[in-house]
């Protein structure tokens, strides 16, 4: 082996140590919540059952959207950047998020009209 070998290695695995350690290292402050998977369903009716979903600042949300209905639908909640679309009759779609901050936010549905015929709900962020 070579001296360029064995210094391309040690280079190589010095690279890999500090992308692991940029990796693993969070921003801190917040404490680790279990997270919480929450079932919604999507009805053709223009509603989400259940329409408001309560959750903790700083827990993960693993949401499920179940459309048991036949038109198109999905989930987006514009302030938590949230997008889950184009979830189609009879399936199943889901995204993961982290509320940072506490409030009350609207989720709707961004598929054309539904929004307006009443197809939005609420998730409330608690400290
Ligand atoms: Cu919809």
């Amino acid at each position: 082996m070579s001296s360029k070998t064995i210094l391309r290695i040690l280079f190589g695995s010095a690279l890999v140590l500090l992308l692991a350690a940029c990796s693993s290292g969070g921003s801190g402050a917040s404490p680790t919540l279990s997270g919480q998977t929450v079932n919604l369903n999507a009805l053709d009716t223009f509603r989400y059952d259940p329409n408001t979903i309560t959750a903790k600042v700083g827990q993960p949300i693993h949401l499920v959207l179940v459309n048991q209905g036949n038109l198109e639908h999905s989930f987006v909640i514009d302030a938590l950047n949230v997008k889950l679309e184009h979830v189609q009759g009879k399936a199943t779609g889901d995204t993961s998020f982290t509320p940072t901050a506490a409030g009350t936010y609207v989720f709707y549905c961004d598929t054309p009209g539904h929004k307006d015929a009443g197809m939005t709900g609420t998730l409330v962020v608690n400290p």
